[in-house]
């Protein structure tokens, strides 16, 4: 059994702290429309989006593979455009989360608590932006939710996104911790992969958007975190690393 104790974790927010997709989903066709583009994103073909993390990315990815025309673009009016439509969105989702559109999944909430109880510090580490986190968090935690999560790491702090592990990597030296002595949260493919490439083990609680998706590597795959306690992360960590 390994000595190293488990220190921290390190939670990816969009499918995993919320089931948070169906919104972006709708905010991004609510910003296609007020920017005047006839496109619509369904769950499916947003299903497959997903493989790109990333929104701007995502928007990027949908125009210049199923739209087309994007070459004829200068580079500049492109990043322009997709930053445009990208805000809208931001503004759109911010505004539904406001809205009560997003709870955490189940048993989120009381593992946090739980977690500080015990003296786990806690950190996010997640592609999307800090408008985002801080409307879902405000909502779901109150006002200073920031107290929660001693770490944040974003899109505004990592550039490159999952599964580059950047953002995993960044978490850890600001943590001042080792891999080992702690455990990542993903419900995702691309997170996994970027967890795991910064050595972390992982625990997956995959959702409707992601539930095909390879989760080899994870410590464990669970249906959610409802009824998970700090005690059994504490005894599949030991094990995880034997
Ligand atoms: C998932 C993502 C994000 C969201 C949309 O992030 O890939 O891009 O889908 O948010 P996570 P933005 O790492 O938390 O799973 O539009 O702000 O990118
Ligand atoms: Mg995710």
């Amino acid at each position: 059994m390994t000595t190293v104790p488990l220190h921290a974790l390190i939670f990816d927010v969009d499918g995993t702290l919320a089931d948070t997709e169906s919104a972006h989903r709708c905010a991004f066709n609510h910003a296609f429309a007020e920017a005047g583009l006839d496109w619509h994103w369904d769950e499916p073909l947003y299903t497959r989006l997903l493989e790109v993390s990333g929104g701007k990315e995502r928007i990027t990815r949908y125009w210049s593979q199923v739209r087309g025309g994007v070459k004829t673009i200068h580079a500049g009016a492109l990043a322009d455009t997709v930053q445009r439509i990208h805000d809208l969105k931001t503004a759109a989702y911010e505004r539904m989360v406001r809205d009560g559109a997003v709870q955490l999944r189940p048993g989120v909430l009381r593992l946090i608590e739980s977690a500080c109880n015990e003296g786990l510090r806690l950190a996010i580490a997640t592609t999307t932006s800090p408008v985002n986190i801080a409307a879902l968090l405000r909502s779901a935690i109150g006002p200073d939710w920031k107290y929660t999560f001693q770490i944040v790491e974003d899109a505004s702090t990592a550039f490159c996104k999952k599964p580059h592990p950047q953002v995993y990597r960044q978490t850890l030296q600001r943590l001042g911790l080792r891999a080992a002595e702690c455990l990542a949260f993903e419900d995702s493919a691309n997170g996994l992969k970027a967890a795991r490439a910064a050595s972390l083990p992982t625990i997956v609680t995959p959702n409707d958007f992601t539930a095909h998706h390879d989760f080899a590597g994870a410590l464990r795959v669970l249906p959610s975190l409802q009824g998970t306690t700090v005690t059994e992360l504490r005894g599949w960590h030991a094990a995880g690393s034997c």
